[in-house]
């Protein structure tokens, strides 16, 4: 695992699109469009990219939260962005602009080594909904939805969502809100195992930060290497599964809060976790 370079400047940028947000070993970013539902456009794309790319090389930062301002957690691509004059303009590549943003993006989060949370403060479309299916703990308030819109404008689930959805709630739901694009409420979406858990809208906030806060004192090599086994379990084989437990257990048991936590253990006292 690389070593995490030095932060050079305290990492409270300020953005346009975007809230980013650095308090006691959490990184928290807040889409923040709210007009907008927060959907994407470029700006918020490069945003995104430049406060990913302090959580990497801030070494104080072990977990990062993703949530959304206003009413909506986020609405996918802004499509005021995709109006097209029939016959006058070009179509867009929307290839591309997988291959640009929302591909980086998704690979960002899964391979982030920290636990990545996310808090669903309400309406998830399209590929905000699929952003956060590509986090690692989803929590999302009562009033939340998630909507495979694309097939309402003749699109494809991107942004891992062809990945991620069959995975968690298998072929037959994910066809059905694929095909269909109906709204599937946070409720349902936590029986189905989509996410992790509902919560009441107004502990929604203080759920996920607490998480997020207890996940920053964890052993942080260790829980990348929880997230790298579970991700790669997806396209794995059961015996290269096993090589991988052999090689990531091996990497694991020569961190120092390993030691420290087999340590606390044996003096029945809290491990103290450095995240080495
Ligand atoms: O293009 C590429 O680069 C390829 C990648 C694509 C990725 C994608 O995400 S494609 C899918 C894009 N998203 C959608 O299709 C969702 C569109 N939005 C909706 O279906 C609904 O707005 C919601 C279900 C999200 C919320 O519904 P509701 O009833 O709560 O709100 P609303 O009234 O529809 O929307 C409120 C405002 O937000 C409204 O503007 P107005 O009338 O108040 O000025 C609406 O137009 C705007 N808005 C909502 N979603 C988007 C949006 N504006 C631009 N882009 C949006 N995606």
């Amino acid at each position: 695992m690389p070593a995490k370079k030095t932060a050079a400047k305290p990492p409270q940028a300020s953005f346009k699109t975007i809230l980013f947000d650095v308090a006691g070993g959490v990184a928290t970013l807040t889409l923040n469009r709210p007009d907008k539902l927060n959907s994407f456009n470029t700006e918020m794309h490069g945003e995104i990219r430049a406060a990913m790319k302090q959580v990497k090389r801030d070494p104080r930062i072990r977990a990062l939260l993703i949530t959304g301002s206003g009413r909506a957690f986020c609405a996918g691509q802004d499509l005021s962005d995709r109006a097209v004059a029939p016959g006058k303009d070009k179509p867009r590549d929307l290839g591309e602009s997988l291959e640009k943003y929302y591909n980086p993006l998704i690979r960002t989060l899964r391979e982030l080594e920290m636990p990545v949370v996310c808090a669903v403060n309400g309406v998830a479309a399209g590929a905000g909904a699929n952003l956060a299916l590509a986090c690692d703990l989803v929590f999302a308030g009562r009033s939340a939805r998630f909507i495979q819109a694309f097939c309402k404008i003749g699109l494809v689930p991107d942004s891992g969502g062809s990945y991620h959805l069959p995975l968690l709630v298998g072929r037959a739901r994910a066809m059905g809100l694929a095909l269909l694009g109906d709204a599937l409420p946070a409720e349902q979406a936590e029986e189905w195992g989509l996410i992790w858990k509902c919560v009441d809208d107004d502990a929604l906030m203080r759920e996920a930060t607490a998480a997020a806060q207890a996940l920053a004192k964890g052993p942080t090599v260790g829980l990348a290497l929880i997230k790298r086994a579970i991700n790669s379990a997806a396209t794995s084989t059961l015996k290269d599964q096993l090589a991988l437990e052999q090689d990531l257990q091996r990497v694991a048991g020569y961190t120092a809060d390993y030691q420290e936590g087999v340590a606390a253990f044996l003096g029945k006292r809290a491990p103290k976790y450095k995240g080495r």
